[in-house]
């Protein structure tokens, strides 16, 4: 099933998400509707708040050369803990809660992730490029951060100023 996505400035997206306890049919059949919602939307992130369900799961699939997401390169990551950062790196990110707004983010180049997959196995990963960014990303929404609290103080407050106009238009 798609669920609707939370778009900012809703609350909700600030929620500290929890550690999922049960490897169950329950769960698999969130991570589904995640897969189904985030393809539907033409997003290669997802966290489980952006549909308002407060755990810690978050989804990663990325294009490949020819631009197809591969269901077979989906990573479903669960309860995520970052072991290692190193170097840094800017990439230009966006955010299906923040829909039409890219910007320059700086985060760390390569990190060390530990997480558990749809069946309480544990997976540690190193890893680098747009995937380490993208995990980053999604494990600032599981603590209620978005990537646009990373902005300059003039670029954040342009940002607010446009979305409110955006927002009056009703767009
Ligand atoms: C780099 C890039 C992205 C991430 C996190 C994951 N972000 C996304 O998946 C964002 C997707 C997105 C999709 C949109 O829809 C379309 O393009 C059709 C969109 O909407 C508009 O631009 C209108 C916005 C975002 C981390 C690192
Ligand atoms: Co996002």
């Amino acid at each position: 099933m798609i669920r609707d996505i939370i778009v900012y400035p809703d609350n909700r997206l600030r929620k500290v998400s929890k550690d999922v306890l049960k490897f169950d049919t329950e769960l698999h059949s969130l991570l589904d509707d995640m897969y189904e919602t985030m393809i539907a939307k033409e997003g290669i992130g997802l966290a489980a708040i952006q549909i308002g369900i407060d755990k810690n799961i978050l989804l990663i699939n990325l294009a490949d050369e020819e631009g197809r997401q591969n269901k077979e390169d989906l990573l479903e990551v669960i309860n995520p803990k970052i072991n290692r950062l190193e170097g840094s790196e800017i990439y230009q990110e966006g955010c299906l809660s923040i829909p039409g707004y890219y910007d320059d983010i700086k985060r760390a180049k390569q990190i060390n992730v530990e997480y558990f997959d749809r069946f309480g196995k544990k997976i540690v990963r190193d890893l680098d490029g747009l995937l380490a960014i993208a995990m980053q990303h999604e494990m600032d929404h599981l603590k209620g951060h978005l990537f646009i609290e990373k902005l300059s103080y003039l670029k954040r407050k342009k940002f607010e100023k446009e979305w409110k106009k955006r927002l009056k238009a009703g767009k």
